[in-house]
C-alpha cells in the first residue's frame, strides 16, 4: 500500500484478469507505481495460488491462506484443477476479505485485485462470480480485461479474446476496459479498427480465403458489434508505462458506468424473476419462445445507455445478414459434401 488516500470519493475496486500471461500481473505491478506517483494509494491483492514470484508487495494473498500444491495432492487435480478448486475455497471466506477491503476504504484510492491466467474461473467456475459479485456489492468494481495484443494479430485469435471478454462481462455485470497489452512488440492500431469498425476486420478474415472457421469467426464478429459499443479500450505497456494516463481514464470513466450496470443487472433479474414466475403460472406451454427470441430479449438488455437505443430493426437486420451466412455455409457445406463423395469413391480400397 502506498501513500494515503487521496479525497473523498469511493474508492474503486479493479479486478485484472486475461489468458494465461497476457501481462496481468505486469500491470497490476505498473498501474500501483503510476498511481502513486500521482499520490494516489494502492491496495493489491493477489488471488493466484500458484504463481511462485510476483514483481509486487501484495497487501492480501491467497498464498497466505491456501496452499495450492497442498489442494492438488488432496483432491488428486492437475494444476489446472487445483486452481479452480483452490479459488473455490477461497470464494468461502471472500466475506472476510470484502471486510478486509471495507476496514481499508477510508485510506484507499483503488484496490487491484490480480487473478490467475485461467479465465475459466470467471467464464464458467462460480468462484469468480462470487468473488466480483462480494467486492462488487461493497465498492464500484471494474474488470480490466488484459489482451496479449502480439499473439492477437490474428482475426480468429483475436476474436476468440474478445469472446471471452463478452462472456465475463455479460456474466459478471460490470463494466468491463479491453487493456490491449502490445508488450512493446507490436502496434495495436490494428486491434482498435477492428473494435471500432468491421468492414477493416471483415477484410482481414478476407484474406483467409473463406474457409469454414473465417466465416465462423466472421459471423461472431458480426454478433459482437453490440459488445463492442459498450466498452472501452486502451493501449498500453504493462513494462514500460506508456499509456498509463488513458488507461486511468478508462478506469475511471468505467467507474462511474458502475450504477448503471447494477441498476441493469437488478432490473434484469426483476425481469428474470417476473418471467420465470409468470412461466410457473403458465405452465410448460409457455416455454414455446426461440432460442433466437430468448438471444434477442437477452440484447435488448444490454447494461448501458447506448444499448437500450438498440432497437427491433437492429436484430431483423442482424438476422438477415446471419440468414445469408448460414446460406452461404449451406451451399459451402454442399460442395464440400460433393468433393467428399468423389474423394471416398476415387480412394483405393485398403484390400
Ligand atoms: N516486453 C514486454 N513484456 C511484457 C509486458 N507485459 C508483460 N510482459 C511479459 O510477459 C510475461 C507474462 O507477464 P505476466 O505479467 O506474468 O502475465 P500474467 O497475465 O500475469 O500471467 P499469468 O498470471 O501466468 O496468467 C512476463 O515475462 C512479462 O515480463 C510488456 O508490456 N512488454
Ligand atoms: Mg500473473
Amino acid at each position: 500500500m502506498t501513500t494515503t488516500h487521496s479525497n473523498t470519493t469511493s474508492t474503486i475496486a479493479c479486478l485484472v484478469i486475461g489468458m494465461a500471461g497476457s501481462g496481468k500481473t505486469t500491470l497490476v505491478q505498473r498501474l500501483a507505481a503510476e498511481l502513486s506517483t500521482r499520490d494516489l494509494c494502492t491496495y493489491l491483492v493477489n488471488l493466484d495460488p500458484a504463481v511462485i514470484q510476483i514483481p509486487y508487495e501484495p497487501n492480501v494473498d491467497i498464498r497466505d491462506t491456501l496452499n495450492y500444491k497442498d489442494v492438488q495432492v488432496e483432491f488428486q487435480l492437475g494444476p489446472n484443477g487445483a486452481i479452480l478448486t483452490a479459488l473455490n475455497l477461497f470464494a468461502t471466506r471472500i466475506d472476510q476479505l470484502v471486510e478486509l477491503l471495507e476496514s481499508r476504504e477510508e485510506q484507499v484510492d483503488t484496490f487491484v485485485v490480480d487473478t490467475p491466467g485461467q479465465v475459466e474461473v470467471f467464464t464458467w467456475s462460480s468462484s469468480g462470480s462470487i468473488i466480483a459479485e462480494s467486492i462488487a456489492s461493497s465498492f464500484p468494481t471494474i474488470l480490466l480485461y488484459v489482451v496479449d495484443t502480439p499473439r492477437a494479430t490474428k482475426p480468429l485469435t483475436f476474436v476468440s479474446n474478445m469472446i471471452y471478454a463478452c462472456s465475463i462481462m455479460y456474466r459478471m455485470q460490470l463494466p468491463l476496459v479491453v487493456v490491449l497489452n502490445k508488450k512493446d512488440l507490436v502496434s495495436t492500431e490494428f486491434a482498435q479498427q477492428w473494435l471500432n469498425d468491421f468492414d477493416t476486420f471483415d477484410e482481414a478474415m478476407q484474406q483467409l480465403e473463406g474457409d469454414y472457421s473465417s466465416n465462423l469467426a466472421r459471423s461472431m464478429a458480426l454478433a459482437m458489434e453490440e459488445f463492442y459499443r459498450v466498452i472501452s479500450c486502451c493501449s498500453i505497456s504493462a513494462a514500460t508505462g506508456e499509456g498509463m494516463d488513458e488507461l486511468w481514464n478508462c478506469i475511471q470513466k468505467a467507474a462511474k458506468e458502475f450504477s448503471s450496470f447494477r441498476n441493469e443487472k437488478n432490473h434484469i433479474s426483476m425481469k428474470q424473476e417476473a418471467a420465470s414466475s409468470e412461466m410457473q403460472s403458465q405452465g410448460a406451454s409457455s416455454s414455446q419462445e426461440t432460442s433466437r427470441q430468448r438471444i434477442a430479449k437477452k440484447l435488448i438488455c444490454q447494461p448501458t445507455e447506448q444499448s437500450k437505443q438498440i432497437t427491433q430493426d437492429t436484430f431483423l437486420q442482424r438476422d438477415v445478414e446471419t440468414t445469408s451466412l448460414v446460406e452461404q455455409m449451406n451451399e459451402e457445406e454442399e460442395e464440400y459434401q460433393a468433393l467428399l463423395n468423389q474423394f471416398s469413391t476415387s480412394w483405393p480400397s485398403s484390400q
